[in-house]
Parts: C-alpha cells; sequence; structure tokens
C-alpha cells in the first residue's frame, strides 16, 4: 500500500461548470479537514460518515475561495480503495488549481499520469487490463469503441484470461504429479490427454490474439487517405464524411494544398481520414510540396480511397495512382454520378469500387458499407461489444503461445517431466502479464504515463 496522499485536478483545465480536486490516501481526510470549512453544525470531513456530500468552502487562511461540494469516501469503498476526498469547485482555469494548491501544502503531493487507477490496480481492486480499459473509455471516438472498452472495463479480457490460467493450472498439476516418477512413462492415455489440454488452450489463446487487429481499429482508428487527381472531389468527398464543410472546395484543380487530417466516424470504425493534395506534374513549387505530402499521405494509409472523376475517361495520371495504391489495401471512388459518366469500368476489373456523388449524396452509404465490410471482413458492427486484446496483451499472448507450443513438443518428444513442467510454467506467467499478476514496473510506468493526471 502507498503510504502518501496523492492530489490532482481530476477535471480538464478551462472553462467549464465545475472542476474536481481529487484527494486519496492515508491523510486525505486530515487534509480536507484543514481546507474545508463546513456549514455551521456540520461534521468535518474527517467525522463525516462515508460516501457522503457535504457543503461548505474551501478556506485559506480564514479566507474564502469558493463555494463547494464535498464527497467523503472512506476505504476500500473508493476508486484506489484508500481514503478518498473529491472537492467540486466552480470551473474556470482558477479556483481548482488553488484547492489543489492548498492540499499540496498540507501534505498531499502533486499525483503523477494515471496514479490513482495505478494504485486502484497496486491494491488489487482492479487488475491491469481493466485499469487499460479507464483509458480506453476516455480515449474512445466512437459507439464501438467505447462498447469494446466497457466490456473490457467489466473484466470480460480478464474472465478469460483467468479461466485459461485455471485451466492450464490444472494440465500443470497433472504433470507435476509425475514429477516424483521420472522414470515411469506417462500412459498413452494421460499424455493424449494433456496435450488436447494444450491444444485447445492454444487455440484460445490464438483466437484472443486475433482480435487484436479490430482492437488496434478501434483504438485507434485507420489512417486513410483520399488521393487522387485534381479536381475528381477528393475534398468534397471529405466534407461529406466528416458531415461539415472542413476543407474548400472549388472547381478550380490544384485547391488544396496541405494535406488535412480529421477524424470520421464510418459504421462505428474510427477514420482518420486525409484529404491530400491533387497529384499531378506539377512546376510549382507550393504545389510540388503539396503533392510530395499527398504521397508521403498514401505510403503511410491503411486504407486509400482512390477518387476518379466518374464524367471523364480515365486518364494514365488514374491508373498511375491505381497502381501506386496496389501496395494497401484501396477502394476505388467513382465520383461524380449526377452527371454524364464516361468512365470505363471495365478497365477497374476486379478492384473494389464503388460509385458516388459527392453533391446529392447518392452512393454514400455503398460506400460506407464497402468500407464497413472490408474493415470488418465480413463481420457485423453488432457483435463488437466483446472484448478486443490491444497490442502488449497481443504480444504476451504470442509468448504464451511460444511456450504451450514448447511445452507440447516436449511431451512428444518424451522430455523430462521437468523440463517439460518448466516451459508451462512460462506459459502461465506469459498469460500472467496480460492481467499483471506478473509485470515489471517499467511495464506499468510506461502504461501509466499514458493517462492524464487525475485519473
Ligand atoms: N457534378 C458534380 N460535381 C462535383 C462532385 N463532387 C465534386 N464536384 C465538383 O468538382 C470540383 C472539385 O471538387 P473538390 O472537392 O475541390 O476536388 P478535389 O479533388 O479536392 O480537388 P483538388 O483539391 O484541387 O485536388 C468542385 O467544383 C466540386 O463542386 C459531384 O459529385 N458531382
Ligand atoms: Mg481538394
Amino acid at each position: 500500500m502507498e503510504d502518501d496522499t496523492i492530489a490532482a485536478i481530476a477535471t480538464p483545465i478551462g472553462e467549464g461548470g465545475i472542476s474536481i480536486v481529487r484527494i486519496s490516501g492515508p491523510k486525505a481526510f486530515e487534509i480536507a479537514d484543514q481546507i474545508f470549512q463546513p456549514d455551521s453544525g456540520h461534521p468535518k470531513p474527517s467525522e463525516a460518515p462515508t460516501h457522503t456530500v457535504h457543503h461548505g468552502r474551501a478556506v485559506e487562511d480564514q479566507q474564502v475561495l469558493d463555494e463547494v461540494m464535498l464527497i467523503v469516501m472512506r476505504a476500500p469503498r473508493t476508486y484506489t480503495t484508500q481514503d478518498t476526498v473529491e472537492i467540486t469547485t466552480h470551473g474556470g482555469m482558477l479556483v481548482s488549481s488553488r484547492v489543489l494548491e492548498l492540499a499540496l501544502k498540507q501534505q498531499a503531493r502533486l499525483a503523477r499520469p494515471g496514479e490513482f487507477t495505478r494504485r486502484a490496480f497496486m491494491n488489487g481492486r482492479i487488475d491491469l487490463t481493466q485499469a487499460e480499459a479507464v483509458a480506453d473509455i476516455i480515449r474512445a471516438r466512437t459507439d464501438s469503441a467505447l462498447a469494446a472498452a466497457s466490456a473490457q472495463m467489466q473484466g470480460r479480457l480478464l474472465d478469460e484470461i483467468n479461466a485459461l490460467y485455471e485451466r492450464l493450472t490444472q494440465t500443470l498439476a497433472h504433470i507435476e504429479a509425475h514429477l516424483d516418477f521420472p522414470d515411469e512413462d506417462l500412459k498413452p492415455d494421460d499424455r493424449a490427454r494433456i496435450l488436447a489440454e494444450l491444444e485447445e488452450a492454444s487455440r484460445a489463446v490464438d483466437r484472443l490474439i486475433l482480435t487484436a487487429r479490430e482492437g488496434k481499429i478501434l483504438r485507434e482508428g485507420i489512417r486513410t487517405a483520399i488521393v487522387g487527381k485534381p479536381n475528381v472531389g477528393k475534398s468534397s468527398l471529405l466534407n461529406l464524411l466528416l458531415g461539415q464543410d472542413r476543407a474548400i472546395v472549388s472547381e478550380t484543380p490544384g485547391t488544396t494544398r496541405d494535406t488535412i487530417e480529421e477524424l470520421a466516424t464510418v459504421s462505428g470504425i474510427p477514420l482518420r481520414i486525409i484529404d491530400t493534395a491533387g497529384i499531378r506534374s506539377s512546376k510549382e513549387a507550393v504545389e510540388e510540396e503539396g503533392i510530395r505530402r499527398s504521397q508521403k499521405a498514401l505510403d503511410q494509409a491503411e486504407l486509400a480511397l482512390l477518387v476518379v472523376d466518374g464524367s471523364e475517361k480515365l486518364t494514365p495520371e488514374d491508373r498511375g495512382l491505381i497502381e501506386r495504391c496496389r501496395s494497401r489495401p484501396f477502394i476505388v471512388v467513382i465520383n461524380k454520378i449526377d452527371i454524364r459518366q464516361a468512365f470505363d469500368k471495365a478497365y477497374l476489373g476486379g478492384l473494389l469500387s464503388t460509385a458516388i456523388s459527392t453533391k446529392t449524396g447518392a452512393g454514400l452509404e455503398d460506400l460506407k458499407r464497402t468500407i464497413a465490410a472490408h474493415v470488418w471482413q465480413g463481420k457485423t458492427y453488432e457483435s463488437y461489444h466483446e472484448v478486443f486484446v490491444n497490442m502488449r496483451h497481443r504480444e504476451s499472448l504470442a509468448l504464451c503461445k511460444h511456450h504451450l507450443f514448447e511445452t507440447a513438443k516436449g511431451l512428444q518428444r518424451k522430455n523430462s517431466f521437468e523440463l517439460v513442467a518448466v516451459d508451462l510454467r512460462n506459459a502461465l506467467e506469459a498469460l500472467a502479464e496480460v492481467t499483471g499478476q506478473t509485470v515489471d514496473e517499467d511495464v506499468l510506468d510506461k502504461i501509466f504515463s499514458t493517462f492524464c493526471i487525475g485519473k
């Protein structure tokens, strides 16, 4: 248990209705007594019952700083499991900072990023996957990302890992039962049963590893570049997907000079859309630089939307762009279908394509469906209330899988039970990294450093 008391502002700094200063640790109430003056006849924080709200004033040297509400939460039923006080002040840049300073002048220390959540983890109230889910919830930009984060927060991943851990511990016990009789060989039945158990565990690990792809998409979004020749309607497409006039649209080719990045949600998928300058050969320095950036955006894109003008014949430039796109997933968006078409679709052959008018909005649903089908690879949005592992989980799971494989190999080769047990223990340890049962301090530092202060 951490024995110092930490404090921080838990709300974003800036103008707003209220701000909250959070204080947690053994001296939380002692500190609150010093800075909070309850209404007359009401108890001071250290004497108030748990989970109660109190009206009063934040005071410094008898001077009233603000009229505040104070919540008393006694250990262990608190976010950190330690004594906790939350002081709600008026919003704005100053009041909460002043109240925080008061707490720091008493015996509180400024909390590091994520330190409240880290305490919740260290004190065993939540596991590491739930702590990570807290950050995912805060960062979620789409309903599907939130649903997945919330499932993880509720312990869905933890439960799966625990069940797996439990089963493998039993398998280990079966193997260890033979340690005392090293010269006796396993009965063929026993060997087959243990191998089957390992096989099943390995499949379960695989299933989790496979969710990492969607997990990354939900957490980070997909880098999506809109590319094409000048004037085909790239910026119009960005605006349509965003539902707002973000980029300048004009009939002059070469309107967009610099890349623009915005987040849009398409069928529950966070797309980090980058509108780019139209690609053509140019002698003009600014445009040339813009085109260089377009090419860079395309190179870094995980998905490209290649826009072509349906009212024109496909040009060598279009063909060149199609070739450039081939090294990544891309969708050809045939734009301007509201006017006479001259485009020869046959050239596209088996390429993924969809027709649209960014002017009338016709074909937008089709485009969204095409994107979603491509990204979720046939699964539906509704199924996205499950857990999706992150990159850290995936690494540990891959390690676990490797050790499971070694365990099975050892058994098949009739290695000593001693060695086989070592492999299986390694597999268990890798699994335990996911939930943080065994985890390095460095890893914790890395995870919690990405949190905000006050969380
Ligand atoms: N008829 C019709 N015109 C469109 C459509 N989409 C875009 N336009 C017009 O095409 C012109 C170019 O549109 P932009 O969105 O600026 O094209 P862009 O690809 O971003 O062009 P650059 O930034 O210059 O590369 C504008 O005059 C638009 O009004 C469409 O679906 N139908
Ligand atoms: Mg443009």
